[in-house]
């Protein structure tokens, strides 16, 4: 019961937090934060039950750490996974490991071949880390298929790459030269 209402505070969380913060009548700042008790105060009155107990428990036991809290722990934003245009989470730029992984699905490899990695809805293209977390991600659209990302490379070229809070890579796009498909 109580993981249910983590899960659905976690998702109702992203939806705010990450697309659409006017279905709680809200607006992201340009870094993508908002006043938590604003948050609590608007998501009650559209009624999404929402206690600031919640709130800190969702963030703290969150499988991805998807959420952050600003250092005065007064405001609260999404790490990554944007979709607001507006939204700038002003993160370094940050040399990446050499090689990085995105997971997708067969359906999108013919059109990922001809343009490359490409955003999207999102504000950007998504890498991982290690192999086993980007099977994950792409186990979210159907059986995966595992990209090769020659970062090393890319970032050689000049093509600036961001660290998320929760250890997601962010770049703007993959041109297809950097990719080794399996
Ligand atoms: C695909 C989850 C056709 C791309 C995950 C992906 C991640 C193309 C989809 C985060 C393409 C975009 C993001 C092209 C890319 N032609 N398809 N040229 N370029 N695609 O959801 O990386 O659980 O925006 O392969 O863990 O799947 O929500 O990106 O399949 O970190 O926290 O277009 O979402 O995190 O999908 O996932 P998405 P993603 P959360």
């Amino acid at each position: 019961m109580k993981d249910k209402s983590l899960v659905s505070t976690s998702k109702f969380l992203s939806l705010v937090l990450r697309h659409q913060p006017e279905v709680v009548g809200m607006q992201l700042d340009e870094e993508g934060w908002l006043e938590i008790n604003a948050l609590i105060d608007a998501a009650n009155q559209h009624g999404k039950q929402l206690s600031l107990e919640l709130l800190h428990e969702v963030v703290a036991t969150n499988d991805k750490k998807r959420f952050a809290l600003s250092d005065d722990g007064l405001r609260i934003r999404a790490s990554q996974g944007h979709s607001v245009a507006s939204v700038d989470l002003k993160l370094a730029e940050t040399t990446p490991p050499a090689t990085l992984y995105h997971g997708t699905v067969a359906a999108f490899i013919e059109s990922i071949r001809s343009t490359g990695l490409e955003k999207r809805s999102r504000n950007h293209v998504h890498l991982s880390t290690d192999e086993a977390t980007a099977i994950k991600v792409g186990s979210r659209r159907g059986k995966p298929i595992i990209l090769q990302v020659d970062a090393a490379a890319m970032h050689q070229d000049g093509h600036r790459f961001f660290l998320s809070a929760n250890g997601v890579w962010l770049v703007d796009a993959v041109p297809v030269e950097f990719l080794t498909f399996p």
